[in-house]
């Protein structure tokens, strides 16, 4: 099957496993996520669950006002049930990146605030390493005043070069849901991602990395063949 069916088949399948009635759940950002919502929706109707939703970005919360779902946020509801959210990479040790949409800070601060974090993915991003798939390196979401100096900090301490993401629909760099700004760290070799995910984010200046270290639970990944494969 193409990617897109087989983000489909991830997201059904783990909304299929993970929701149920009573649930407040936290709603990633991305292409992926789409068809998990749709697949909420539908069964918030045909079953009539009662499902909260707290989003991770601007995108998440457009996705739940549009399907009529209960739109809350972690004022309210700072425990989620469970967390269902893509991811750009992931490594055999469930290692993400993520952010390649952006929405790396609301996403993991969401993800932290779950009992379960679940992530749904096509088989493109299934890797045996970081960067053997995803090629555009990790993000890292800065204070604007801060770029250079902590773009620098990263190579100088961790080689490669990390690089600010320009944006394409609007002139200038990309602007987060946060008012901030993203550096791509194009990585040359393989880290500690443990390691690397605290140094990065003690720099000065950086507000989140895109390394989610020790967060998913389980990885719900759409194969070629039409298959799910669960990497827990
Ligand atoms: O930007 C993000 O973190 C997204 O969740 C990304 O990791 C997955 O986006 P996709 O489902 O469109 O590939």
């Amino acid at each position: 099957v193409m990617a897109e069916e087989a983000k489909k088949l991830a997201a059904y399948a783990a909304v299929d496993n993970h929701i149920q009635n009573n649930q407040i759940v936290g709603v990633g950002s991305g292409s992926t996520i789409v068809y998990a919502v749709d697949r909420l929706a539908e069964r918030v109707r045909q079953e009539k669950l009662k499902i909260i939703c707290v989003p991770t970005s601007f995108q998440a919360r457009q996705l739940i006002l549009k399907h009529g779902l209960s739109l809350s946020d972690l004022d309210r509801h700072p425990e989620l049930d469970v967390a269902i959210d893509g991811a750009d990479e992931v490594d055999a040790s469930l290692t993400l990146i993520k952010g390649g949409g952006g929405c790396l800070t609301q996403e993991k601060i969401v993800a932290g605030c779950a009992k379960h974090f679940v992530v749904i993915a096509d088989y493109r991003k299934d890797s045996k390493a970081l960067g053997q798939q995803w090629k555009k390196g990790v993000p890292v979401e800065v204070i604007p005043m801060a770029y250079v100096p902590v773009s620098r900090t990263i190579a100088r301490r961790f080689g490669g070069e990390a690089v600010l993401r320009m944006a394409v629909s609007k002139a200038g760099p990309v602007v987060t849901d946060n008012s901030n700004f993203i550096l791509d760290w194009k990585f040359e070799h393989a880290q500690n991602w443990k390691e690397v995910n605290t140094a990065i984010k003690m720099i000065p200046g950086v507000v989140e990395t895109g390394l989610f270290v020790g967060m998913a639970e389980r990885v719900y990944f759409g194969m070629e063949d039409g298959s799910v494969k669960i990497r827990d």
